[in-house]
């Protein structure tokens, strides 16, 4: 754990992760040593236990794909989560996490989400109109699902969709 290539925040964050499991995470990381913390745990904090999609977010950020987690998936995640991150590379993450592994989002992939956003508070007329709606808008290539590019594009013209 050489401190000169990490920042401060980097540092706190890195004892927050160890705090997790302090009997795993050695403090000396020199030897980059194979750790990784299991997603219950991560999943625990209270920066992901409300949010509904706290698996998902593990599962992108994880090397594993499973939602265990190295210090560095760690530290990825918690950089892209940060108010600083650049809107493109967020946009590329919630791209990920919203719509699983295939590159597109379709409409039932829209539609899981949006269940899930609203906790099932909208009818199910009502969330197919939205979701219909949101390809309709989105949809440049019109081949009726949404690639990164649509996404991106969509984002720019409403930044508060992210
Ligand atoms: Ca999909
Ligand atoms: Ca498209």
């Amino acid at each position: 754990f050489d401190c000169t290539y990490f920042t401060r925040k980097e540092i706190l964050l890195f004892y927050r992760y160890r705090d997790l499991a302090p009997q795993l995470v050695p403090l000396d990381y020199t030897n980059h040593p194979d750790v990784r913390l299991p997603y219950e745990l991560i999943g625990s904090m209270p920066e992901l236990k409300d949010n509904p999609f706290r698996q998902r977010i593990a599962e992108v950020f994880s090397e594993d794909g499973k939602g265990n987690m190295t210090l560095d998936d760690f530290l990825d995640m918690f950089s892209v989560l940060s108010e600083m991150a650049p809107r493109d590379l967020k946009a590329y993450y919630a791209f990920k996490i919203y719509f699983n592994n295939d590159d597109f989002i379709c409409k039932s992939d829209l539609e899981k989400t949006l269940n899930k956003l609203t906790r099932n508070e909208l009818t199910e007329d009502e969330v197919r109109m939205v979701c219909e709606k949101v390809i309709d808008e989105a949809d440049l290539d019109n081949d009726g699902r949404l690639s990164l590019e649509d996404f991106q594009h969509m984002i720019v013209r409403a930044p508060d969709f992210l």
